[in-house]
């Protein structure tokens, strides 16, 4: 499958640490597990520290690298710009690529605030490029599978989502103010880290929100300073400290276009839960619940089942019937968190191949921001905040 006669897609990634490594890898095993039109190429790596770039791309394998993200993006032999830095840089970052014909993938949250979020929607549509957010729980197959259960109707009229994102890494006190705890950098803090990926995994499986309500809470005011640049194992040694300005933990409630209610929680004060992100479903014909920490199992209940057998059954999503399942091993061999990633940016390349129009792309990443935003201003105000989308 490794493409032979293939069109090689050339990228030029912008960061390079923990969303860069996951990336890096999912672009390398790409072909291995698809049978892609294209080829992508992991040609050039842009970052600011010389010493720390050359050595992540000679791990990573890319074939060189730029100490300036601008040059990367006017290079002739570059297609791609895939942006996996601070929220704070996105914004630039992908217009500039848009501007120069660039095909741009972005992690999320796609920006700081919904207008730059519409200029970013506005510089692809202008250059006619393909464009993704890279929430990437949508890839994984039993979440795929869940959304083809409720397109089918399966679940019937969607009554509930209740949907946790749960993650206990700053609870330490003297965990230092890295650029997440920054709302200049981050624009949020729980609510756009963890929060934004459960609500487009809602907006994804049950539909748009009409209206939300939200409360914020920061638990620890200070902290010390440390490598800004520092990712969730970072530490620091330093005893001036600095204000945190974005939240910690963040509840949501929400209104839906279909008449659904929804209840969210996001926190990264949740002691003992790593990276917990899950979500129930609630339908009149049945109900579905997913944990990422156990991934390819989907718990699915049908009201229609015989009197006696009623109740939750557990499914193991590996199977050829599941979504990008029949991608990897054989039924029964787990998969996991990078096959999200591989899984999206195999979209991402049919998109660029023309055969598809890939989602979630700018467009969605807008949207989120949309709702981002709603929760921000009904936390300020305490009053329910309308989730607008022009031409809806
Ligand atoms: O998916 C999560 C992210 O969006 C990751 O587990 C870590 O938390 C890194 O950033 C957020």
């Amino acid at each position: 499958m490794v493409g032979i006669n293939k069109r090689r897609v050339r990228i030029g990634m912008i960061g390079h640490r923990f969303m860069g490594k996951v990336h890096s890898h999912a672009y390398r095993d790409l072909p291995f597990f698809f049978d892609l039109p294209v080829e992508p190429v992991l040609s050039d790596l842009a970052g600011r520290n010389e010493e720390e770039l050359k050595a992540a791309a000679d791990a990573m394998g890319w074939a060189s690298y730029e100490t300036d993200w601008r040059r990367l993006v006017e290079r002739d032999d570059i297609d791609v710009i895939d942006i996996v830095t601070p929220n704070n840089t996105h914004a630039e970052m992908a217009i500039a690529a848009a501007e120069a014909g660039k095909h741009v993938i972005c992690e999320k949250p796609l920006a700081l605030s919904v207008s730059e979020a519409e200029r970013m929607l506005e510089a692809v549509r202008k250059a006619g490029t393909v464009h993704m957010i890279c929430h990437n729980y949508r890839f994984a197959p039993a979440v795929q599978y869940v959304k083809r259960l409720i397109e089918e109707g399966r679940l019937g009229r969607i009554y509930h989502i209740r949907a946790q994102y749960l993650q206990d890494w700053i609870m330490d006190p003297s965990f230092p103010l890295v650029w997440r705890l920054k709302k200049e950098v981050s624009g949020s803090g729980a609510l756009g880290d963890i929060g934004s990926h459960i609500l487009d995994l809602a907006r994804f499986l049950v539909g748009e929100m009409d209206e939300v309500t939200g409360m914020m809470k920061t638990f620890i005011q200070e902290r010390p300073l440390g490598e800004m640049s520092g990712g969730l194992n970072a530490r620091t040694d330093r005893e001036r400290s600095g204000q945190v300005d974005v939240d910690d933990a963040v509840a949501v409630m929400a209104r839906f276009q279909n008449g659904a209610l929804g209840v969210f929680e996001a926190t990264r004060f949740a002691g003992g839960n790593r990276n917990g992100n899950r979500f129930e479903i609630n339908g009149e014909k049945g109900s579905v619940r997913w944990d990422l920490e156990n991934m390819n199992h989907l718990q699915v209940y049908f009201t229609e089942d015989e009197a006696g057998l009623q109740g939750f059954r557990t499914i193991n999503c590996t199977e050829d019937v599941h979504p990008y399942a029949g991608a990897y091993w054989p039924p029964g061999h787990i998969i996991g968190y990078e096959h999200t990633f591989i899984n999206l940016l195999a979209e991402f390349m049919r998109g660029i191949a023309g055969e598809t129009a890939p989602t979630p792309d700018f467009e969605d990443g807008l949207q989120n921001q949309r709702v981002l935003e709603a929760v921000e201003e009904s936390a300020r105000t305490g009053t329910w905040v309308k989730v607008s989308r022009p031409g809806s």
